[in-house]
């Protein structure tokens, strides 16, 4: 997973970005503009199986500052890499563009493959979302900058069809097999909700999300352990749950009702597709029943869903890795209610659902048994439900 921001804070603000700016091209930019982070509450490789999510936006994103060019070429300026990139129309090709400008090239490649124009432009990017976390710090990278392009060439782009464009980029340019989560959530998430995201129907409902008022924060805790999607067994666990809908005769995993899950697992052939299976199933109906006591208002009964989701990943669907699982048992341990890895897993953060105030008081605990199991230290703030993408000046 590669992307604009190596998590640092202060290059992700409009000033920073509206200075560089200037620095670069001698002159004020056009605009600024954001796209966040994410994290997913529940609903872990449902995406791409036509199921639900429920993730909410970081204050966590990627800020652009960005202006027209006239020579109808692009050049990028990552704040967190210190690198300049350009390119021009003949490297709109997926493979051309390479490393974290892939992600800037990709979403340019993906607007003109839906027929837009998009002007050539100048763009400064910053980045505060933690990179290699889980936190989607592509999809923020993707979104920003189809949001500053969408802007500055004058196109009409629907918020979820810009999602899709952005997710076309991740999957076709650069070539990671990702479903509709992460750009979703970056493009459509609002402030102080969590986003309920149907992936068949592409239907969404904001659930307003108030732990505060319950007494409760929610920990984002990053373990250092980098994950990545472009490799290995992001595309397994996806060609797995293809393989079972097909033996099963069903267009995807989400038509396999939970309550008929022990029949159609006895037909499949082995007990790894079962596990992974049962996974996706059980997953799905988490969900449902995580938007149902979101909107009852009581958020604290999310904890138990949170746990079952860990140990159905874990155990079914076999995508934690050891620091991950060391977390959330330590968290649990420390006074946290639930917790949970988040994002496409073999490393990146866990969420925990802790009484207010005692996310530092986990943390620690965590980073004590991690300096005791020989790990490297991890880092943790509060998640607090965000905006998705927008302009800000
Ligand atoms: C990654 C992917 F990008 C998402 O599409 C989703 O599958 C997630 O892993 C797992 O839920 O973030």
């Amino acid at each position: 997973m590669v992307s604009a921001g190596a998590g640092t804070t202060d290059v992700a603000t409009a000033e920073a970005v509206g200075a560089a700016f200037r620095q670069l091209v001698g002159s004020d930019p056009a605009g600024v503009w954001a796209a966040p982070g994410r994290v997913n509450l529940i609903g872990e490789h449902t995406d791409y199986n036509d199921g639900f999510v429920l993730p909410f936006a970081l204050e966590q994103q990627v800020v652009v500052a960005a202006a027209p060019r006239t020579d109808g070429t692009w050049r990028v300026r990552s704040l967190n890499r210190r690198q300049t990139e350009s390119f021009g129309p003949d490297d709109l090709v997926p493979g051309r563009v390479e490393g974290w400008a892939a992600y800037v090239a990709g979403v340019v490649w993906a607007l003109v493959e839906a027929g837009h124009t998009v002007e050539g432009a100048d763009l400064v990017l910053g980045s505060d979302v933690p990179s290699g976390a889980g936190l989607s710090s592509s999809a923020a990278l993707e979104c920003a900058v189809l949001t500053t392009l969408v802007d500055l060439s004058g196109l009409e782009v629907a918020p979820l069809d810009r999602a899709r464009l952005a997710r076309r980029c991740e999957n076709e340019y650069v070539g990671a097999p990702t479903g509709l989560l992460d750009q979703a959530a970056s493009t459509l998430c609002e402030a102080d909700n969590a986003l309920f995201l149907d992936c068949r129907s592409a239907d969404t409902r904001q659930v307003p999300l108030d732990l505060a008022d319950a007494g409760l924060e929610l920990l984002v805790l990053d373990t250092k352990t980098p994950h990545s999607h472009v490799t290995g067994e992001y595309g397994d666990r996806r060609r797995s749950c293809e393989e079972a809908a097909a033996v099963l005769g069903v267009p995807a995993l989400r038509d396999v009702p939970v309550d008929e899950l022990d029949a159609a697992l006895e037909r499949l052939p082995d007990d790894e597709m079962r596990r992974r299976v049962r996974h996706v199933v059980t997953e799905d109906a988490r969900v449902l029943e995580a938007v149902a006591v979101a909107d009852a208002g009581r958020p604290a009964d999310l904890a138990p869903l949170l746990d079952a989701s860990h140990v159905s990943m874990r155990d079914d669907f076999e995508i934690t890795v050891p620091t991950v699982d060391l977390a959330v048992e330590t968290a649990r341990k420390a006074g946290a209610h639930g917790a949970r890895m988040t994002g496409g897993g073999f490393g990146g953060c866990i969420i925990a659902l802790v009484p207010a105030g005692r996310s530092d008081e986990v943390g620690e605990a965590v980073a004590a048994a991690f300096a005791e199991a020989g790990h490297g230290a991890p880092a943790w703030f509060v998640g607090r439900p965000s905006a998705g993408a927008r302009r800000l000046s």
